[in-house]
């Protein structure tokens, strides 16, 4: 898989990228990221990439030409499944979302910043607008991390344990169970007895039942269907 995010802050997705899990999965080749400057397509001397909003108004626009040259020159190289934008009015971005789009080839982010991007790019440019919770933060660059990393993981190769993605809390929307390793038993607080029994099918049993008693209590909403 490959993704491309286009930011106006390389250098904050860079760190993030360089460092375990998603450092391990460019490195064996399951995954590409590629982080582009904005500015570096901006058209003017000053490298702007932002203009005063249209009707007034305070906050600052990001221009529909760096954009379009961008997202221009990577489409004329390869075709894209689809260009997300990061925005705090987009769909909310769930797990099913990142498993669908793990299963894509070539993936575009596009990062807001200020009062968001001229709604032309949206328009002509944009195929789907992801937001990661009810909350905003000052770029969609943290927001493209979070997806980024969550459709990483689910990379054929890039867990080391192939199941364990499968296990995460939410694939089944189900909570996941508690877990314990050594010691058994620290200051008297000891692990529930039937995970040290190796009996699989009773350990998967009270697994399964936590699961449902920790989504019941925290997550009600998860076990409405
Ligand atoms: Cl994708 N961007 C920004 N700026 N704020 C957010 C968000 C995205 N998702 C939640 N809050």
């Amino acid at each position: 898989m490959r993704i491309d995010i286009i930011t106006c802050l390389p250098r904050l997705l860079d760190s993030f990228f360089a460092h375990s899990i998603l450092k391990r999965a460019q490195d064996a080749g399951h995954v590409q990221v590629l982080v582009h400057d904005l500015r570096d397509y901006s058209l003017n001397k000053q490298r702007q990439i932002d203009d005063y909003a249209f009707g007034g108004g305070a906050g600052m626009v990001m221009t529909i030409e760096p954009i379009a040259r961008c997202i221009r020159q990577l489409q004329a190289e390869r075709t894209y499944d689809a260009v997300l934008y990061m925005t705090p009015d987009g769909e909310r971005f769930e797990q099913k979302i990142a498993n669908r789009l793990s299963l894509f080839e070539n993936l575009i982010i596009l990062c807001g910043h200020y009062k968001g991007v001229d709604e032309r790019v949206r328009e002509q440019f944009i195929t789907r607008e992801i937001s990661i919770g009810d909350y905003v933060l000052s770029g969609g660059e943290l927001a493209a991390c979070v997806v980024s990393d969550a459709i990483i993981r689910l990379l054929p190769g890039v867990l080391n344990d192939e199941t364990s993605a499968l296990t995460d809390s939410f694939q089944d929307d189900l909570l996941a169970p508690p877990v314990y390793t050594r010691p058994a038993d620290f200051e008297g607080m000891k692990v529930p007895e039937i995970l040290l029994s190796g009996h699989e099918a009773k350990i998967d049993e009270w697994r399964f039942e936590q699961s449902l008693a920790r989504t019941r209590a925290r997550r009600p909403d998860l076990l409405s269907d």
